[in-house]
């Protein structure tokens, strides 16, 4: 299906905002901040701040338990009718957080069963999940992809922390490399649609998102979105202190253009936080912070 044209009739596209670039307009998502922890470590991620996998670095979510999920989603479905999409992007990962995420996927359903559930990842402790995955009936997951190569990789990604040990070097990034593809195969094999994330570090993985996106289209993933790296020295990223530039708009143009002969591509992505509310591009959380929870009417409950 080319999501991108808008054209595919399938409801898991057709309805989601980040999927479909016509529901953009007509639906909006919910972002659950429940996942603090993350598995492994991004140059371009300060930990204090939302995952930069998918979301804005130098913004702050607050974290919430489940239980304070689960209310959340009752408020913001009874004062946004356009709601059609619950994912968890953070702040951290949300399968490095992966009893929380799962309490928190289990309460959305049993309440509001209609709700597409998207889960965003780095994609390391995803494949052991994914019969889980299934079970629930999560049908969107994002994987941040930012190379195929190692030696790059080693360049992004300091250290990984998998199977109760932190690696470091190629060994980590080897790692990484061979559970994300792990991940990709086995979601789409069991019917997941797949998104592939991939934040453009220019001079340093211009080349290798054609061949992501080459790699993703021969396992059936449905859509990839290149997202421009944030380096503003101010964010506290091992990139912004260390001078690496972000790319231009010509640049993503021409990037994306490579990977658009593979796999259908996402141009509409807000780069959203972790707490998100509302259509692509609006964001109401103020409107839904913990404080206000309390004082919300909730006649979905
Ligand atoms: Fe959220 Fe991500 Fe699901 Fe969308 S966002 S978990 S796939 S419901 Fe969308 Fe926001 Fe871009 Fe993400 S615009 S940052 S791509
Ligand atoms: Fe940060 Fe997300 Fe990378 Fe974890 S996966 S280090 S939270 S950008």
């Amino acid at each position: 299906c080319g999501s991108s044209h808008g054209e595919c009739h399938d409801p898991r596209v057709a309805d989601h905002p980040c999927y479909s670039k016509d529901a953009h307009h007509k639906y909006a998502r919910l972002h659950l901040p429940v996942a603090p922890a993350c598995n492994i470590q991004c140059n371009y991620c300060n930990r204090k701040y939302d995952c930069s996998n998918e979301s804005r670095p130098g913004v702050v979510s607050e974290v919430l338990s489940p239980e304070e999920a689960a209310r959340k989603v009752l408020a913001v479905a009874d004062a946004i009718p356009q709601l059609s999409v619950v994912g968890i992007a953070g702040p951290g990962d949300a399968f490095a957080n992966w009893p929380r995420t799962s309490a928190t996927l289990r309460a959305v359903k049993k309440m509001l069963p209609a709700l597409k559930l998207c889960l965003s990842s780095n994609g390391l402790n995803v494949a052991p999940h994914v019969g889980e995955l299934a079970e629930l009936g999560v049908d969107h997951v994002t994987l941040t992809i930012n190379t195929l190569e190692p030696e790059i990789a080693a360049r992004i990604y300091p250290w990984v922390f998998w199977e109760h040990k932190r690696w470091r070097g190629l060994e980590a990034a080897e790692i990484l490399i061979r559970e994300q593809w792990r991940a990709a195969a086995a979601l789409t094999a069991a019917g997941v649609l797949v998104k592939i994330n991939s934040v453009y570090i220019p001079g340093l993985n211009d080349d290798e998102l054609p061949k992501i996106s080459a790699k993703a289209a021969g396992m059936g993933v449905a859509i990839h979105n290149i997202m421009p790296l944030i380096s503003d020295p101010a964010h506290g990223t091992h990139f912004g202190l260390s001078g690496q530039r972000a790319p231009s708009e010509e640049e993503i143009e021409s990037v994306r253009a490579r990977c658009a002969a593979h796999l259908p591509q996402m141009g509409h992505c807000h780069q959203c936080r972790a707490d998100a509310v509302g259509m692509l591009g609006e964001d109401r959380g103020a409107e839904f912070a913990r404080e206000h929870l309390d004082s919300l009417t909730l006649d979905a409950q």
